[in-house]
């Protein structure tokens, strides 16, 4: 199939899937097998043993190829295995250069983990392409960018950092979970690997954990194919199944997800007990033109504060809201809320949130693909 000439939704659906060729089933067939028979030694059907391939891997591996526009993708057993495989291009005494607002847990494995092997981590807001400039220096091989970003939905020009990672020879990482290659593919604005935590709106259902990496350079995939398969954190075939099934529906919930969060974002803007409401559809959102620039719409993930900023009012609310679930993660099809500050950024600490922006009382929300009525019910009656 032309898969590269393909408009999203129909890739969504068909990209890197054929039908079977021992069966002609039309849904890839969940391989769940370890190794591959060989009729003499090295005489195989390019299938060896399963943590190196698998088919239903493969085939999930090429769909996000294809939705990403890259030239190949790479599964991993959770996102931050995905992010882990990319440290692992660098060697001790190498910098990078990250946004500084980011998933709690991305924080946590570049200054826990990584920066305990020697590797450089400087943290700037990537608002401003000044400060990026000034963290770069000769030693620097990465720069790191979440956009949006986890918590803050702040909004970073991919294409300002690509001009900056070719400038000093080095590469750009974009996390792509928040957007989901239906709203915004980084690849096209000069990215080289984009990484996704396929928990969220790939898999679509909350009911897989696996992270992912496309890229374009053939020597690159060689690389991080290579360290996929030496350091072994790679998904089930059963997971991969599930993920190609979430796929075929992507557009349509991304589509959903971006309607209610406009309609949600635009409630509680208005809401007399809601104080800021981050969320880079609004035109007043510090980075909008950049957004507009750089998505095709806005997405449901939002962050707010109220009025009065009271622990006691924010805890109140993430324990009375009925439809939001107050749960970890985002991106299903279900809405979820959650306390940043106490669950997914907790191992950033306290003084680098506050500095950062984030403040100990923000509430976020995954918004889902439910009647978007019932949502604001829900949340009117948990301010109320
Ligand atoms: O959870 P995992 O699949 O390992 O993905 C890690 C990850 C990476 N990047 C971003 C932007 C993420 O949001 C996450 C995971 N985030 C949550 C669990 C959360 O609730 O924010």
């Amino acid at each position: 199939m032309r898969e590269r000439a393909m408009k999203f939704g129909t890739k969504a659906i068909h990209a890197g899937v054929e039908a079977d060729p021992a069966t002609g089933a039309i849904m890839t067939p969940i391989y769940q097998t370890s190794t591959y028979a060989q009729t003499a030694p090295g005489v195989h059907k390019g299938y060896e043993y399963s943590r190196t391939h698998n088919p239903t891997r493969t085939a999930l591996q090429n769909a996000l190829a294809a939705l990403e526009n890259g030239k190949h993708g790479l599964c991993f057993s959770s996102g931050m295995a995905s992010i882990d495989a990319i440290v692992k291009l660098l060697k001790p005494g190498d910098e990078v250069v990250s946004t500084n607002d980011l998933y709690g847990g991305t924080y946590r494995l570049f200054t826990k983990v990584y920066a305990e092997f020697g590797i450089v981590f400087r943290f700037v807001d990537m608002g401003d392409m000044a400060n990026v400039s000034a963290a770069i220096n000769d030693k620097t091989k990465l720069i790191w960018a979440e956009t949006p970003t986890n918590p803050l939905l702040k909004i970073i020009d991919i294409a300002a950092l690509a001009a900056l990672a070719e400038k000093h020879k080095c590469l750009l990482g974009v996390d792509n979970t928040f957007a989901s290659p239906f709203l915004q593919n980084p690849m096209d604005l000069g990215a080289d690997i984009v990484m996704h935590s396929v928990t969220k709106y790939l898999g679509g259902h909350s009911d897989v954990v696996m992270g992912a990496l496309v890229v374009k350079d053939d020597a690159l995939h060689e690389r991080l194919a290579f360290i996929q398969n030496s350091c072994g954190a790679i998904p089930g075939p059963q997971d991969c199944f599930l993920v190609l099934r979430g796929l075929k529906t992507l557009h349509l919930r991304m589509q959903r997800h971006s309607e209610n969060g406009k309609v949600i974002a635009e409630w509680l803007v208005k809401h007399p007990k809601v104080d800021k409401v981050y969320w880079p559809g609004f035109p007043s959102h510090p980075n909008h033109v950049v957004a507009k620039k750089q998505m095709r719409d806005f997405g449901g993930m939002m962050s707010f504060t109220l009025k009065g900023d009271d622990m006691a009012d924010a805890t109140k609310f993430l324990s009375t809201t009925k439809v939001f679930t107050l749960a970890e993660s985002l991106g299903g099809v279900e809405s979820l809320s959650g306390h940043p500050a106490s669950m997914t950024h907790a191992s950033i600490p306290r003084e680098e949130r506050l500095k950062n922006g984030l403040a100990d009382t923000l509430i976020r929300l995954s918004v889902g693909l439910e009647d978007a009525e019932d949502l604001i019910e829900d949340l009117e009656q948990a301010l109320g």
